[in-house]
């Protein structure tokens, strides 16, 4: 009795370890299976971190078809805040019912008019200065920018610009802790053009790779904050000559079309080379892409699409219109 009961317990065993070892290898499947759509599709990426906006197209055309209607495409950019004017521009012309190569072409031309910018053979220290208003995401998306950096095995350093509040200092400090990357820092209060200068000094003293800006998103008055932007331009410029190399304005995703607005008002006062849209994650107002990029005729360079460091993904418009009609049509075509 005793035996049978030792046997019996031992096959329970046998049976509990099959059964963990199942499940292991299940684990295991599913792990490489994330791992591989992440690695071979940025489009598969786009469609995980702009869900919100992609289910909101789905409640236009739940089911995927080979053709859509005119009239459901147009509704589906409308739920994704796609300006109207720019709707009506992209789909003039096009049929009753729309193949998923006609609307392609139409979705894609509305980022043509950003110019193509060369990232080859950049100048060391390259220099970026962040700008945007309050809240937009600009010292969150200097870490994401610092930790792509770092990932790519470059060497950079973080300028704390926004000298107007104490907290943003401390802020970007605790980021450049946290990615371990130096940072130049100095009292609030004190000139952000200095802290700017001595960021670009010590890069070229240190021979490192990137140079990262924050600057202040408000002022007490929108011509201080552009008076304080122009200058820190132009000192840039005396501690490397041709620097800063872009002029990066963050926009807020969630607020949609209106984030156009403000990127004009920088634009008019220090010029913007390139736009990063934030929080993506967290809006079903993705298709404010297609305006944004369209309306300013500046690239989108990044996503933000979290608030961790890792959250920046590389924009590419085929990529995301791709991920945006795989979700519709049926066809690959
Ligand atoms: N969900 C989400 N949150 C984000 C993203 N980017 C930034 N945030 C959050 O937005 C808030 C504001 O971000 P900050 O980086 O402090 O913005 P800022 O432009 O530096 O703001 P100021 O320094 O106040 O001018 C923070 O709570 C961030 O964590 C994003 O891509 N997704
Ligand atoms: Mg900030």
């Amino acid at each position: 009795m005793f035996s049978f009961l030792k046997k019996k317990k031992e096959e329970e065993k046998i049976e509990e370890e099959v059964l963990q070892e199942e499940k292991q290898e299940l684990i295991e499947k599913e792990e490489t299976k994330e791992v591989s759509v992440e690695e071979n599709s940025s489009k598969g990426f786009f469609s995980k971190a702009l869900s919100k906006t992609f289910d909101n197209i789905k409640s236009v055309v739940p089911q995927r078809k080979e053709k859509i209607a005119f009239e459901d495409i147009e509704e589906m950019l409308i739920e994704a805040d796609m300006e109207y004017e720019i709707i009506e521009k992209a789909m003039d012309g096009l049929p009753e019912e729309i193949t998923r190569k006609q609307l392609r072409h139409r979705l894609v031309m509305l980022f043509e008019h950003a110019p193509e910018v060369d990232l080859s053979n950049l100048p060391k220290p390259f220099v970026r200065l962040i700008i945007g208003v309050n809240g937009a995401g600009k010292t969150t998306t200097i870490a994401k920018l610092a930790n792509r950096s770092k990932n790519d095995e470059k060497s950079v350093i973080l300028g704390a610009g926004d000298t107007f509040r104490a907290a943003a200092i401390e802020q970007l400090s605790s980021w450049a802790q946290k990615l371990d990357v130096p940072i130049i820092k100095t009292k609030q209060g004190h000139d952000a053009s200095a802290v700017a200068y001595d960021t670009i000094s010590s890069a070229i003293a240190r021979d490192i790779d990137n140079v990262i800006i924050d600057t202040a998103g408000r002022l007490q008055t929108q011509t201080n904050l552009s008076n304080e932007l122009k200058k820190i331009v132009k000192v840039c410029n005396k501690a490397k000559e041709g620097a800063p190399h872009q002029k990066l304005m963050i926009l807020d995703g969630t607020q949609g079309n209106t984030a156009i607005a403000q990127a004009k008002a920088f634009n008019e006062m220090v010029g913007v080379d390139g736009i990063i849209v934030t929080k993506l994650d967290g809006t079903a107002k993705g298709g404010a892409l297609f305006s944004i990029s369209n309306q300013l005729e500046l690239p989108i360079f990044y996503v933000g699409v979290g608030e961790k460091q890792n959250d920046l993904i590389e924009f590419s418009p085929d990529d995301f219109v791709d991920s945006l009609l795989d979700e519709i049509y049926t066809t690959e075509q």
